[in-house]
């Protein structure tokens, strides 16, 4: 099996985007044998910190963050990071050729539960038009990002990632400790009969969107005249995983009942590289009205409404929410 960095040599990838990228996967080896070792490696539980999200911080969480600052840094390849774990930009290397936004741990609250999490992250081209250290270093569409990816740390560790081209999928080989391709072009099916939403959430729902999941549960008796099945991780890249190994639609859309704060998950560091990994797999990634790589972004933890997954049926739901 081919390894990732002749497959990314092969892409004829920029050297200095390889050695970025190589950067980011080793310290997420690092991170899963430390999920792996669970409450042996003492990581496990909450610190007595919330993050600008106000949610509290694992101690894993913390560790992760650290670990991938502290390589990006040494990397010497990275001008400004973005962190989840983050309130503000992190200032790196002045005049390096990139930018780096990650999210350390998503799910974290599955920690606790041995559940699946993992590591998102997104690369960009730094610009040169704004200060090293500006927030303005991610307003930057995400339909600009030069590579998306995932780790996830499941009963394997699994990287997904594109560099612009198909969503390409390797296994960790932790004897060898290399990463190995184990699906050259990640295919999602048009059509599906599985969803993915919070379906304690439906208070919150629009009736738009309340009618459609209702016609999904209706099944062959309901006018979609055909059986769904459910399936909620709790970790947006565990779901996203399974859509992009099986076909599915995943939703978390707005909740009407916050106009303050109508959106959960983040654009700069969940929603715009799994956009990305997404389309690059033939699926669709939207907002409840607008394509998620085409949202200019006014902030690094701005939220964003999320249906990504099988082309047609997020066709379908668009339709219900017109
Ligand atoms: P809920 C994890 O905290 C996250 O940001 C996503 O990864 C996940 O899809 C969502 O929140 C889970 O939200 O409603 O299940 O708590």
């Amino acid at each position: 099996m081919k390894r990732l960095i002749p497959c990314l040599e092969a892409d004829k990838t920029e050297i200095e985007l390889i050695l970025l990228i190589k950067t980011i996967v080793t310290a997420c080896k690092d991170i899963s044998f430390r999920v792996s070792q669970g409450a042996l490696s003492n990581v496990l539980g909450s610190t007595l910190d919330e993050n600008i999200q106000g949610e509290t911080q694992k101690k894993l969480d913390v560790l992760s963050n650290q670990l991938l600052k502290d390589m990006l840094f040494e990397s010497g390849k990275v001008r400004t990071i973005a962190s989840e774990e983050e309130d503000y930009v992190v200032a790196a290397t002045e005049g390096a050729p990139y930018i780096v936004a990650f999210d350390p741990l998503d799910g974290s609250s599955n920690i606790d539960i041995n559940g699946q999490i993992g590591t998102i992250f997104t690369i960009y081209r730094a610009r040169d038009d704004v200060p090293f250290d500006s927030k303005l270093q991610f307003a930057q569409k995400g339909s600009e990002q030069v590579c998306a990816g995932y780790v996830l740390y499941g009963p394997a560790t699994m990287l997904a990632m594109t560099t612009g081209g198909p969503t390409r999928l390797f296994t960790l080989d932790k004897t060898q400790g290399c990463y190995l391709l184990t699906e050259p072009e990640m295919n999602i099916s048009a059509d599906t009969q599985e969803f993915a939403v919070n379906m304690a959430n439906q208070t919150q729902w629009s009736e738009l969107f309340k009618a459609y999941i209702h016609d999904l549960v209706a099944g062959e008796s309901g006018v979609r005249n055909k059986r769904f099945n459910m399936r909620w991780n709790g970790a947006m890249v565990g779901d996203v995983h399974r859509v992009l190994s099986r076909g599915g639609i995943f939703c978390y859309p707005t909740n009407i009942n916050n106009p303050t704060q109508p959106a959960k998950l983040r654009l700069l560091y969940e929603a715009n590289p799994l956009a990305m990994l997404v389309e690059n797999a033939q699926g669709k990634a939207f907002t409840e009205t607008t394509r998620i790589l085409d949202i200019e972004p006014d902030d690094i933890h701005q939220r964003v409404a999320v249906i990504m997954g099988s082309a047609n049926e997020v066709d379908a739901c668009l339709n219900y929410l017109q």
